[in-house]
């Protein structure tokens, strides 16, 4: 029997079993990959990399391993990230209880010896089940593929590939007729070198995204040494912030209340300094449809200048959902690309894809496109989709995907009601994926090896969420939520670019600095909301 069964090997199953295993506490991790990383081992298509500083995008918890990596772009790239996460592994010795090529498939609680059981599957082994105490899910909130569900997808004569299941060999793409569904991140970023070696490409746009400059660059050692001498300052900054960056000063001017010339003032800086920076601008733009609107048609004026043709550009400005309440993606080069002649955008927006055929395309038109590659850039099921696909059966035999039948139901996205020592890594209910999530899983991870050491140190054996703290925090997760303008875009925030996915705002906007003395504060309360046993 174990102590701990933790289900993936991302940032979040990595950091985990190194804090069990420093507790004195026997764990396993169950990987579906065949190597570790996560996110980056499995998004390896051209361009991919962070959109948060690197220096920021990294672990916190040990001083030594801050000091002997160094990056090398101010927003690493996906390799650098791989091999960074592979660093952590040896470094710490992780491998030897991490089963790869191991998908969990059931876990389920016996009520009768408070265990979990958990039970893999493993093409060379066959699997096997195991027994444990407490089961975390560090499966990650966008690691299942949004699966390609067009009729005649399987009829497609050439290659197609999924961003989140990149081969690893890499494509070579040069001088074929590519097509790419999707403008979300992954689009962006893939498109704009995917462009770069092409005969043609086609780009299959349903909704336009708003995307600003990253101006990565080489680390500015200046920037490393400035983090050196700061960094325990800059980490506690971070923990408590907003988003969880340091980069983002928090602002509370607000657009409507700033003449013209310096609300373009402070616009122009943010996007001369690149990333998320005019995410922040002002106070009132997430909250208030006209300060919104102020800067997004900063940015629609950014896109009408870059793209040299009217049309295209207009097609290319989002107008139907406020600036921000998709996420923001960062670019390089992104609208540049619309002036090449070999690159086209077809807005599918209200003629959607009918079909896909042996040599293409056709929309609901009749309009029909040929290429020679298809790239699915459709994203993922995210926060609920990895944990739906396993049985996860809590007290009483009830399945967690029943129970989330209408959207997700967490206490603080940590833990459910009916399902006692199972613990949610950046689960529905957190900041997570509205946040610096390297921040949000050491949060997490910390709240989850102090809450065992409680238990171990009080000889008790189970804890749970109790039924009246997961409606009391639902309850307020959709009201910050319903109180910013979040809500009005068909966001995969909201599920909504899954068809049949019940509409639910799942991740927390409160911010990880409110979310982490509220989790802090339930602590202090003796677990105020959690049913110990
Ligand atoms: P993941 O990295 O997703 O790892 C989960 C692991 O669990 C996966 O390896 C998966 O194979 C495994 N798994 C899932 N189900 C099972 C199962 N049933 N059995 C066995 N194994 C299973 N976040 C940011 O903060 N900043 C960024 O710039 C940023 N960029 C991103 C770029 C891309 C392309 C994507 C897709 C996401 C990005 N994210 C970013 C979010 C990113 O997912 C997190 O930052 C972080 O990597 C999540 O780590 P994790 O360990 O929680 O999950
Ligand atoms: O996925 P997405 P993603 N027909 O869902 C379209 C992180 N990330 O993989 O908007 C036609 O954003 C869909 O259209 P619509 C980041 O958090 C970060 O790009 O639903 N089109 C959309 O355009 C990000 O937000 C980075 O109308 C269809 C696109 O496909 C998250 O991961 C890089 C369709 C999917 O966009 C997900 O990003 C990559 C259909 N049936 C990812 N179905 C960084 O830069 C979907 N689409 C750090």
């Amino acid at each position: 029997m174990l102590d701990v069964v933790i289900v993936g090997a991302g940032f979040s199953g990595l950091y985990l079993l190194h804090r069990m295993r420093g507790l004195g506490l026997t764990a396993r991790v169950f990987e579906a990959g065949d190597g570790v990383g996560g996110t980056w081992y499995w998004n390896r298509y051209p361009g991919a990399r962070v959109d948060i500083e690197s220096q920021e995008y990294s672990y916190s918890f040990d001083e030594a391993l801050q000091d002997e990596w160094q990056w090398t772009e101010r927003y690493a790239a996906q390799p650098e990230l791989l091999r960074y996460l592979n660093h952590v592994a040896d470094r710490f010795d992780l491998r030897r209880d991490i089963s790869l090529e191991t998908r969990v498939v059931s876990a389920l609680y016996d009520e009768a010896t408070s265990r979990w059981k958990v039970a893999t599957e493993n093409q060379k082994t066959g699997g096997e089940t195991v027994e444990a105490r407490f089961c975390v899910m560090a499966t990650g909130c966008l690691s299942s593929p949004n699966e390609p569900k067009f009729p005649g997808a399987d009829s497609f004569q050439g290659p197609s590939y999924h961003t989140g299941r990149w081969p690893h060999e890499g494509v070579d793409f040069t001088g074929k007729r590519v097509a790419v569904i999707g403008t979300g991140s992954s689009a962006i970023q893939s498109i704009t070198e995917i462009a770069k070696s092409v005969g043609e490409l086609i780009v299959f746009q349903r909704t336009p995204n708003y995307s600003v400059p990253a101006h990565n660059a080489p680390v500015d050692p200046a920037v490393v040494e400035y983090w050196r001498e700061n960094r325990a300052e800059l980490r506690q900054k971070a923990r408590l912030s907003g988003i969880g960056i340091v980069a983002l000063e928090p602002t509370e001017r607000l657009a409507l209340e700033t003449d013209e010339a310096e609300r373009r003032a402070v616009y122009e800086a943010c996007w001369a300094k690149g990333g998320f920076a005019i995410g922040a601008a002002f106070a009132d733009q997430g909250v208030d449809l006209a300060a919104n609107s102020l800067a997004a048609g900063f940015v629609a004026d950014k896109i009408r200048a870059i793209v040299k043709d009217p049309e295209t550009a207009e097609k290319l400005v989002p107008k139907s959902y406020p600036f921000g309440t998709k996420r923001l993606c960062v670019d390089t080069g992104y609208y540049e690309v619309f002036n090449q002649d070999n690159v086209s955008l077809v807005d599918i927006s209200s003629d959607p894809i009918e079909t896909i055929t042996p040599t293409g395309l056709r929309l609901a038109s009749g309009a029909a496109y040929s290429f020679d590659a298809l790239v699915y850039a459709i994203g993922f099921d995210a926060m609920t989709g990895a944990l739906n696909r396993i049985d996860i059966r809590g007290k009483g035999g009830a399945a967690l995907k029943d129970k989330w039948e209408h959207g997700p139901r967490t206490y603080l996205g940590l833990m459910v009601a009916g399902f006692p020592n199972l613990f949610l890594v950046t689960g529905p209910g957190s900041p997570s994926v509205l946040s610096n999530m390297v921040v949000s899983i050491e949060q997490h991870v910390d709240w989850i090896a102090d809450c065992i050491t409680h238990l171990n140190g009080r000889q008790l054996t189970t804890i749970e969420a109790t039924p009246e703290a997961e409606d009391a925090w639902v309850a307020h997760v959709n009201e910050v939520a319903d109180a910013t303008l979040y809500p009005q875009a068909n966001s995969w925030y909201l599920g909504a670019n899954v068809p049949g996915k019940p509409r639910v705002f799942m991740p927390y906007v409160g911010g990880v600095g409110p979310y982490r003395e509220y989790c802090d504060d339930v602590v202090a309360n003796d677990y105020r909301g959690f049913a110990l046993s």
